[in-house]
């Protein structure tokens, strides 16, 4: 299969590529670079030392003997993303070129307008050279659990079937998202069924889980080929940050009471269901919807895992509980339907002590570049002034918030 892969130089759009490519597709790696100005802006770096998108390619050509194509561009530039089209006439897009950070949405009004702008324009910039140059591909979309936010009800995947004043109906499942990054992925969602209902598209939005892991089989061949590990509190995420906190001596950062409960899964089980999404594609005019997680845990239950793992490793883990610098439920019903890619073959890998036992060990070897000035929260859901001055760290350890100037 001809496959763009737009954010193909990210955490998880980089596995995906080596994955992919190895499976024999011809893959096209797409990126602007903007994640990697956004880290400056926040003064943060992956862990593991990510070489130049060119030097990573150069060194998959030499290991795997497969050259892997690269364009480098914004997905806000609509003649920039149909010159791909022309050019490459994909039969499947998986458009991961977003920016993926609840946090970095709720910094400030920049940075919650850049997200905004940023995924939706890009999306839409997509759909439409989907419409006009390749309306047969399939689009496989990254988006969300936190679409949905934490209802009193079950979960289902994408729709529901609602029975009112005598009259039955299968309706999008209602959307109640924790941040505006989240937000971004609900207005796209809506902006893709839109496309697939007008246009006859064919598109599966995978609502992912929060993804864990510090390497696939095709990352973990060489150091060159690491994919961008985050632990910091813009850009980690929970498990990821609680295993490099365990590493650095440093007590794991609970937000809140603990509880928020979220669906979790292992990268390499993302790779899998993007692949089962493109070898299994939406009809024409179909929109799909696949919740993308193996498991749910709270993130105490997590924090717990994290603490035992470590203590067969001879570290002393503690866990702190920080007031919580987000908005959300912290005790809640959380059950949430994710048939669908199991139904397409998905083997999940779960959650163990030896996966936890792998992650530390990796994460060991680059103790050193641990930095543990930024485990605690910067950006606050709550205006400024409500929020508890000791509630989160002071941006001023941030050199600067100014946007750094595009390189497109
Ligand atoms: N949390 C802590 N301590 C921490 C970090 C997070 O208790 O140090 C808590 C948060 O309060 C939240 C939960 O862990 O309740 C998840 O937070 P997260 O930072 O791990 O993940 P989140 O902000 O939800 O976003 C991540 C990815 C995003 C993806 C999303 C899937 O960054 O791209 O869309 O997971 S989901 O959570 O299902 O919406």
């Amino acid at each position: 299969m001809r496959i763009l892969v737009l954010g193909g130089d990210g955490y998880l759009g980089w596995p995906t590529s080596l994955y992919l490519s190895r499976r024999g597709h011809d893959v096209v790696v797409v990126d602007n670079f903007a994640k990697r100005d956004w880290e400056q802006e926040v003064g943060v770096q992956p862990l593991f030392p990510v070489p130049t998108l060119r030097s990573r390619l150069r060194a998959w050509h030499e290991l795997a003997e497969i050259d892997i194509p690269a364009r480098i561009g914004d997905l806000q530039d609509y003649r920039f993303v149909e010159s791909l089209f022309s050019e490459f006439e994909p039969q499947a897009i998986v458009h991961y070129g977003e920016q993926p950070s609840a946090p970095y949405s709720m910094i400030g009004q920049p940075q919650a307008t850049l997200t905004q702008v940023n995924n939706v324009v890009g999306n839409l910039n997509v759909l439409f050279a989907m419409r006009d140059r390749a309306p047969d591909a399939h689009l496989v979309k990254l988006g969300t659990m936190g679409e949905y936010g934490t209802p009193n009800i079950d979960i289902e995947e994408g729709f529901i079937d609602i029975e009112h004043n005598g009259r039955s109906d299968r309706l999008p499942f209602p959307k109640q998202p924790g941040s505006l990054y989240h937000l971004s992925k609900v207005h796209d969602s809506h902006n893709i069924m839109f496309a697939c209902k007008v246009w006859s598209l064919r598109a599966t939005d995978l609502n992912q889980g929060v993804v864990y892991g510090v390497e696939t089989e095709e990352t973990g061949l060489d150091d060159r080929l690491a994919t961008s590990f985050h632990y910091d509190d813009v850009f980690g995420t929970a498990l990821n940050r609680f295993c490099v906190q365990a590493v650095a001596d440093h007590p794991l950062t609970l937000y809140g009471r603990g509880n928020q409960t979220r669906g979790f899964l292992n990268i390499v089980d993302t790779l899998r269901c993007v692949e089962l999404a493109l070898l299994n594609p939406a009809e024409r005019g179909e929109f799909r919807v696949f919740n993308q997680f193996t498991e749910q845990f709270s993130v105490s239950q997590l924090a717990g895992l994290v603490k035992e793992a470590a203590a067969e490793m001879g570290m002393n883990v503690r866990i702190d509980h920080l007031p919580n610098p987000r908005v959300e439920m912290e005790d809640h019903y959380y059950n949430a339907k994710h048939t669908k890619l199991l139904d397409l073959g998905l083997e999940p890998h779960q959650l163990s002590e030896t996966l936890i036992d792998t992650m530390l060990g990796k994460i060991r070897r680059f103790r050193e570049r641990i930095d543990t000035a930024l485990f605690a929260p910067r950006a606050t859901w709550r205006p400024k002034e409500y929020a508890e001055p000791a509630l989160v760290a002071p941006m001023a350890s941030v050199p600067s918030y100014e946007r750094p100037v595009s390189r497109n």
